[in-house]
């Protein structure tokens, strides 16, 4: 004889307060874990619970299902997908920051889309410069989305890409990654850039927190920040397997690094403009390599 167990999402975390939403009440309440596995267990924003409702706002966390994933800044686990926001300007699109980005995602299983936003920002030059990076992204295997948190434009397109799924919007300080959540959303949220105080490149790890947005769907801000290290998170001879168009190709040797390695076919690519040079360059700029013939290869 068994109680039957609902299921739950944390949905925000602060030191041991532990919120969780229940799909099938449509509400929040406070998670308690159960006897021994409040001793062991830390609870990530992100983790999906079983357990029953004990009282009008608790809820007695049983069992926390396996995580997909776990990403540590900020602390969220089991995310389905990234949101990449980027801009051409306010702030100038860094590619180097974005292919980095998609590197660490795609390593721990977050499908990454890469969205342009402050499209109303751009004419001449700038329209052009978003053209070439959307048809480079596109040809590399990625889908990427354009969008004006200011005036709404492309805005149908994101619910479909968040549908079913745990969202977090990642990308650099300044892109409008709070504005896009409110826009959508309606919430409006204090989640601290870089912290000034703390020094550059410290992260605030709290307050994230994930906003329900239609069925079994979540979504979270997360912190600006403008560096990442790949190496930290991905060994080196693993980085071409997160290039999604590098694996295309076959090259002679299976563990190819696609720098001087003969029968290259990734380095044969980039010479007939199958590959585009600014991604190849940030390849070789993550592995901490250089080529003095590419001069040739890529002007
Ligand atoms: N022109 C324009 N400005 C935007 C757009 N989206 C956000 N902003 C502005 O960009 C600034 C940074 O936005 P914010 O949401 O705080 O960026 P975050 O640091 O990524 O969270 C704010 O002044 C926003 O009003 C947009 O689509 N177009
Ligand atoms: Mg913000
Ligand atoms: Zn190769």
């Amino acid at each position: 004889m068994s109680v039957k167990m609902i299921e739950g999402v944390v949905v925000e975390r602060v030191a041991k307060l532990i919120k969780i939403f229940l799909p099938c009440e449509n509400k929040e309440y406070i998670g308690i874990p159960k006897g021994k596995i409040f001793k062991s267990e830390r609870f990530y924003a992100g983790d999906r619970v079983e357990g029953e409702v004990i009282e009008k706002d608790t809820f007695l966390i049983e069992k926390i299902k396996e995580r997909k994933n776990v990403l540590i800044r900020p602390p969220v686990s089991n995310v389905d997908r990234v949101l990449c926001i980027v801009t051409i300007l306010n702030p100038d699109f860094d590619n180097y920051l974005l292919d980095c980005l998609l590197v660490v995602y795609d390593r721990v299983g977050c499908e990454p889309v890469i969205i342009f936003n402050k499209v109303d920002l751009l004419s001449g030059k700038d329209k052009e410069e978003l053209l070439k990076w959307t048809e480079i992204y596109r040809e590399a295997g990625y889908e990427v989305v354009h969008i004006s948190a200011k005036t709404g434009e492309g805005f149908e397109l994101i619910p479909k890409l968040i549908k079913g799924n745990i969202c977090i919007l990642a990308g650099p300080s300044g892109v409008g990654k709070s504005s896009i959540l409110k826009t959508l959303t309606g919430a409006s949220l204090k989640t601290e850039d870089i912290s000034r105080k703390r020094g550059r490149g410290r992260h605030t790890t709290t307050g994230v927190r994930l906003i329900p947005f239609g069925e079994n769907s979540f979504l979270a801000d997360t912190p600006g920040f403008s560096k990442v290290e790949p190496l930290q998170f991905v060994r080196k001879r693993e980085i071409p397997l997160y290039f999604r168009e590098f694996t295309r190709y076959n090259c002679r040797y299976l563990d190819c690094a696609h720098v001087r390695e003969p029968g290259c076919a990734v380095k044969e690519a980039l010479k007939k403009g199958r590959i585009s040079c600014e991604r190849y360059k940030s390849y070789l700029k993550m592995i901490k390599e250089f080529l003095e013939d590419l001069k040739e290869i890529c002007s």
